[in-house]
């Protein structure tokens, strides 16, 4: 196995043994080939359209879930992987019949082996069958992009909202990755028009859940438990929630949160649900301890599983295109209703969760919430009470190294206010770091899909300050990633010219020297340094 797709890879180098994440060299393989006969798909999908012909949406929703299947922490479960390429594979075997054109076909249109040579075919497949170490780089920088654009996609599909230029886009571009006579410049090229999608693929997500369940509003929520038995949710999908919350209704089970999900509590949808409890837990790292002392089931709707322990595995639950071997797997078409039954049924027979916290926390600043309080954010820059907007948005993760972010929100002057989304939050969204002029200091603005609603603030307030750029702004950006939602989330950023983003903990391992300094020279991509330095430097 090779894989160095996260900012967790072994010695920041690349996973070869087997994964930090805990995925089994067998599995890091198959994800490999169920990347390489998804470009192939997408490469007779891209060539159909050329044709003028249709591609059903069904094809692109299966395109979707593959990519966000090999997104880190989502997938470890072998089968479900082999069957997803068996299922591509037939799928592809049916396009290729409506193909008028059938010259110049790569090898990964073509492959149809059978499920006893994929670990074979899979060895041959991998980030390392691509020589040059900055075609490599590039192919795999926007791979990984299209993979959190995968993800974003999927969440707006299970809502039944498509967009077909983004469809179209992602498979052209996973094509494109197969394709030997495109040079540097061209490959960098695509990865700036990856990012214009980033762009179009949040803002369908951002439409698909506000449109179901509301503009996030400011919101407390309750970190500590009740006495009813719990389920815990936990991932990015909302529709999963949803159903989950509807058929609890009544039964005296309570829904709690985790990581990812927190932000759900800030959309008005949800809160007309009575046993929508609150919030349990931390990052998506701290599972191992949190899922035990939860004591109720818990549903994974996405990415962020950590192996888990034998005491709370049988508890354990995926959908969509979460898995892991052992632990059961409930899904429904998209538009159908997934049976929560046997998970609510189990919670009844449980403890109520342990308490291992009190308080609430203070969310909700999605676009339309800050836009509501613009009057006073304006007045505070313009009075010089905010002198500073810091962009902390990204994630969270088991690193020693990433309690710089929470050194660095506590060392922040008192006339700046934090700006941020995705799981990147728990690292100082309990410090009680106070507010200015009734303005909390953090502002959370949702999930990691919502650094959306960060990008349309910071337009927002470039025109009301009537500046001609973006960085013109006074907000500085020093953003934490992890996995490859985060990638697109940068990708879409650089799209919209924002310069001198500050990345940590460490720069990506995908990136070679010579990627790396297209990124530093055209964007002032940066690392970090430490508090001390970086706040001197930033603020
Ligand atoms: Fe991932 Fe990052 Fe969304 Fe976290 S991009 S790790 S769980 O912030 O948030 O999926
Ligand atoms: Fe290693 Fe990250 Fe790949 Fe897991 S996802 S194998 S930790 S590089």
């Amino acid at each position: 196995m090779f894989c160095y797709q996260c900012q967790e890879t072994a010695g920041c180098t690349g996973c070869t043994m087997s994964g930090v994440c805990g995925k089994k060299p067998e599995v890091a393989n198959l994800q490999d080939l169920l990347v390489y006969v998804t470009k192939g798909i997408s490469f007779v999908t891209t060539k159909l359209r050329a044709e003028g012909k249709e591609v059903s949406e069904d094809i692109n929703h299966m395109i979707s879930v593959n990519l966000f299947t090999t997104i880190t922490n989502a997938n470890f479960d072998y089968d479900s992987i082999a069957q997803k390429i068996e299922e591509t594979i037939n799928a592809k075997e049916q396009l290729l019949e409506k193909l008028t054109d059938e010259s110049n076909l790569p090898d990964a249109a073509i492959w149809n082996g059978a499920k006893a040579q994929y670990d074979e075919k899979a060895k041959t497949v991998g980030v390392l069958s691509t020589k040059d170490e900055d075609i490599r780089s590039l192919r795999e920088l926007i791979t990984y992009g299209l993979k959190g654009l995968a993800a974003y996609s999927k969440h707006a599909n299970a809502l039944l909202k498509d967009n077909k230029d983004v469809d179209a886009f992602l498979q052209k571009a996973l094509a494109a990755t197969l394709d030997d006579s495109l040079s540097v410049d061209d490959l960098v090229a695509l990865t700036l028009e990856t990012g214009k999608y980033g762009v179009e693929g949040m803002a369908l997500l951002d439409e698909a859940n506000t449109s179901a369940y509301g503009n996030p509003e400011i919101t407390k929520v309750d970190i500590g438990v009740r006495n009813n038995p719990g389920i815990l949710i936990s991932g990015h999908d909302l529709k999963d929630l949803e159903m989950l919350l509807e058929q609890t209704k009544g039964t005296g089970v309570d829904v709690y949160t985790h990581s990812e999900m927190l932000p759900a509590h800030y959309y008005p949808f949800f809160k007309k649900y009575d046993n929508f409890a609150g919030n349990y837990g931390n990052a998506w790292w701290k599972q191992k301890e949190e899922f035990a002392s939860f004591n109720g089931p818990i549903l994974m709707t996405t990415n962020c599983i950590v192996p888990p322990a034998d005491s709370y595995k049988d508890r354990m639950f995926t959908t969509g295109a979460a898995g892991y071997p052992g632990c059961k797997h409930i899904d429904a078409p998209y538009g159908e209703t997934k049976d929560f039954s046997e998970i609510i049924e189990m919670a009844k027979k449980c403890d109520a969760p342990t308490e291992i916290e009190r308080g609430e926390i203070v969310g909700g600043f999605a676009h339309e919430q800050v836009f509501a309080l613009a009057d006073s954010v304006v007045d505070a820059v313009k009075t010089g009470a905010i002198k500073k907007f810091v962009i902390m948005a990204g994630c969270d993760g088991r690193a020693k190294s990433r309690e710089y972010y929470t050194e660095f929100a506590k060392a922040l002057p008192k006339d700046t206010v934090i700006l941020t989304a995705g799981c990147a939050k728990y690292k100082y969204n309990k410090l009680n770091l106070g507010d200015i002029n009734g303005i909390p200091r953090v502002l959370d603005a949702g999930q990691c899909n919502d650094s959306y609603s960060l990008a349309l603030i910071a337009l927002k307030l470039k025109e009301v300050f009537e500046l001609d750029d973006v960085n013109e702004l006074p907000i500085v950006y020093n953003i934490s990633w992890y996995e490859q939602k985060a990638v697109i989330v940068l990708l879409a950023l650089l799209y919209l010219g924002v310069k001198n983003i500050h990345l940590g903990p460490t720069l990506p391992a995908f990136l070679s020297p010579n990627v790396a300094n297209v990124l530093v020279q055209n964007f002032g991509i940066a690392g970090i340094t430490n508090v001390e330095d970086d706040i001197k430097a930033l603020i």
